[in-house]
Formats: structure tokens, sequence, C-alpha cells
């Protein structure tokens, strides 16, 4: 253990990449001459043009984060009552549904991908079902094909929370395509980012302009609002940084993807740690992060040991996401009928590695050598202990 160093630098779970500097000083400059910072400038409809080349479709609309995205088109589409949806997600996804009064239903999610298990989610419905909130966790694709059964027979909206999924495809249509709207959240913490920002992809074009009241006060004109809509809207600053990032985007998935492949080629097979399988052939991954879960009895140490000690070594891992979303104060009102057997099981081992464009291969090899002995270590600590105590 004594000859792996520790890093020098701390290493975040990610690192948001950044086009060169003079490249966006010159985007700027634009900027700068148009006097015309935000509300609808030019970048950030030509952004908005872009976006609809990169997802082959005209319905998109832009916000300046994927949460009041979220929360804007679960107005916009008139979702009510209750709402089936998962507890293993960022907090903001149920809070999206909290600021529109809806009722969340936790259902449990399955265990290879971490998505909703459709099965949990018909057994949840009840007269007051609106819609189905999936997520693509992590990037993993939902099954898609049976949410959407589910849905059709019983006439509920599905929602996808896709913060995860920018770049994923399935089979060839890119997977904004599924589902009757999704969220896609441009934050500087995820693979492709524009500061913040964020987008709903939707299937009716009837909803395009009730997105784009809400997103503006209800505006219609200069003398007329037509709804009570809110400010979310994206600025010009954002517009300019995600146009950019997206020249580099394939970019930024493939090298993510060797990432990957290092983290799985060394921790395949290491006793207490599970890896996610291999998705379904037809799925275009992004890579967005590097999931985990750890086996205390099998590694050695917990998982809440293993964050702890690996900042030790200047690592700073992620337990997203722990807590489940009902475990937080301000849910454990709501009652969860499910038993959550999975997700419980998955939120006490779930640890997500460093993952990011510019993380060097070596530090990603030295990364899952710590791990390893640090395992081996406390392995071996408890064989002498029990062979003390014999
Ligand atoms: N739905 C899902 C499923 C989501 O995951 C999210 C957001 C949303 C909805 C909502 O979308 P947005 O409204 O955010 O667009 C982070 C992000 O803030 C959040 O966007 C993201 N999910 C969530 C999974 O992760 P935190 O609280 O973990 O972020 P923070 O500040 O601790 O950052 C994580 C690490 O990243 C830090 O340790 C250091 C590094 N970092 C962070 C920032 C902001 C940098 O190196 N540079 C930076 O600029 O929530």
């Amino acid at each position: 253990m004594s000859t792996i160093e520790r890093f020098e630098e701390p290493v975040y779970v990610i690192r948001p990449f950044l086009p060169p500097l003079e490249e966006f000083c010159e985007g700027l400059k634009e900027i700068w001459d148009n006097h015309w910072l935000t509300n609808n400038g030019p970048v950030v409809q030509r952004f908005g043009r872009e976006l609809s080349n990169y997802f082959e479709t005209d319905n998109i609309c832009l916000f300046t984060n994927g949460t009041l995205a979220l929360q804007i088109g679960l107005q916009g589409m008139g979702i009510s009552g209750e709402v089936i949806t998962t507890p293993f997600t960022f907090v903001a996804t149920t809070h999206a549904l909290f600021w529109n009064k809806i009722r969340p239903v936790f259902v449990d999610i399955e265990p290879d991908f971490y998505t909703l298990d459709p099965e949990k989610v018909e057994a949840a419905i009840t007269p007051w079902t609106t819609a189905i909130l999936a997520v693509h966790v992590f990037g993993h694709a939902c099954k898609v094909n049976i949410l959407a059964d589910i849905a059709r027979r019983h006439n509920l909206k599905l929602i996808y929370d896709a913060a995860h999924a920018f770049g994923v495809r399935i089979g060839s249509r890119s997977i904004a395509h599924f589902g009757d709207m999704s969220m896609f959240s441009f934050h500087a913490t995820k693979l492709y980012h524009s500061l913040e920002g964020g987008m709903l992809a939707f299937q009716d074009s009837g909803l395009k302009s009730v997105f784009d009241y809400l997103k503006n006060f209800g505006f219609a004109s200069e003398v007329e609002v037509v709804m009570p809509g809110t400010n979310a809207k994206m600025n010009e600053t954002q517009a300019l940084m995600g146009s950019m990032v997206l020249g580099y985007v394939d970019k930024l998935i493939e090298r993510r993807q060797r990432v990957t492949e290092i983290y799985r080629e060394r921790l395949d097979g290491v006793p207490g740690i599970k890896l996610p399988p291999a998705l379904p052939a037809e799925v275009r991954y992004n890579y967005a992060y590097m999931p985990i879960e750890v086996d205390e009895k099998q590694f050695g140490m917990s998982r809440n040991r293993l964050h702890e000690e690996l900042k030790t070594y200047n690592i700073y891992t992620r337990r997203y996401f722990y807590p489940l979303v009902c475990d937080y104060s301000c849910y454990r009102s709501v009652s969860v009928k499910d038993p959550l057997t999975v997700a419980r099981k998955v939120a006490s081992r779930i640890l997500t590695l460093p993952i990011y464009y510019d993380l060097p291969l070596d530090d990603v090899r030295r990364i899952c050598d710590i791990i390893i002995a640090l395992g081996s270590k406390e392995h071996d600590r408890q064989g002498s202990k029990l062979v003390a105590e014999a």
C-alpha cells in the first residue's frame, strides 16, 4: 500500500470540460457586439437550431437549468394527482413534482441498471395516477418499450428525466424521441454542459408555445400575459458555452468510454466490487458516470469507509444516489408502499468514481489500484485479527 502515492491535487468525481479559452473569448465578442445578453437572443436561437439538428427534432425548448425545465414541463403538460417515480435519483426529480403539487409514488428500481422496475410501476397505478416519471439514471436507458406499453395501456403520460442521458441513442434514434417528454440537464457537472442549462424534448409540437410562455413570465406580446409563467430562460453566455461544447461532445464521449474500459478491466473480478453489466447492444451509451457497488463482506470494508479512505488519497468519489430521495427529511412524510428492496440495497452500496475528459488514464489505473489495495489491506487486517483471536 505504501507504494501507491496520494494524489497531489484533489481528484473530484467530475471536472467540467472547457473549450480553449481563446475560442470562448472569440465567441464572447459576438455577445459584446450585440449588446444582447438574454431573452431569446441570437446565440440562444442559433444554439437551439444546433440542438434541433443534434437531437433530430424541432420539438425542443431551452431553459436556464434542468430543474426548471422539468418543473415547467410537468406544469405545461398539465400533470397532476399521482406520478410514479424512482427514489434513486437526484432530489431535483422529485422537487419538480412537488413544485407542481403532484404526489410522488416511489417504486423500486431494477438491480442491473438502477432504472425503474416496470413491474413495480404497473402494480402502483391507481385511479389518481396521471404519469410515469422515469430517470435514465447514470445515462442507463430505461426499459423504454415496456414503460411505453404500460403508459399506453393505462392512458398515462410517460416522462423521462434524461438529465444524465445526453448523447444516448437507442437503435437509430436519440433517446430524446422516447416517451412524451424528456428533460436534459446541461449542468457543469454533466458530460455535456452549457455552464448551467436544461432542455425539454417532446412529441407534441403544440407544447412548444406553452413552454415558451411559461419560461418567460407568460408574455405573448408586450401587452399580453397569457399564463402565470416564471423566469427560466437560458442566457447568451450559457448558449455560447453549450454551442462550443457541442462541437466536442463526440470526443468527450469517446474519451469517457476509454476511461470506463480501464475501470472495468481493472476492477472486474475484484471481490466485493460490482460493475453494471454491459448495456443492451442497441443502446449507444454516453459513459456519463462510473458507478460501482461495494459489498462490505466480500470487499472487506463498507462503501462509506471506502468513500472516506479514498479522501485520504485525495480522491473525492460521490455516493450518487444516497440517501434515497424518500429518506430526505423533506420527503419522509410521503407514504411509500413499495419496500424499495433493491433501491435501498443499491443506495447503501453505490459509489460513483471519478470520470471526466481530461482524467489521465494512468490516474484511472492508480485509482483502481488504490481501491484494490484498500480492500486487500482490510482483508489482511481482518485475517490477522482472526488469527490473533484464535
Ligand atoms: N435530475 C437528475 C437525475 C439530476 O442528476 C440533476 C442534476 C437534475 C435533475 C437537475 O438538473 P440541473 O437543474 O442541475 O440542471 C451535482 C449537480 O449540481 C447536479 O446538476 C447533478 N444533477 C447532480 C447529480 O450533481 P452536487 O451537489 O453533487 O454538485 P457539487 O457541487 O458537489 O459538484 C460535484 C463535484 O463536481 C464537486 O465535488 C467538484 C466538481 N465540480 C463541480 C462544479 C459545480 C467542478 O469541478 N466544477 C464545478 O463547476 O450536484
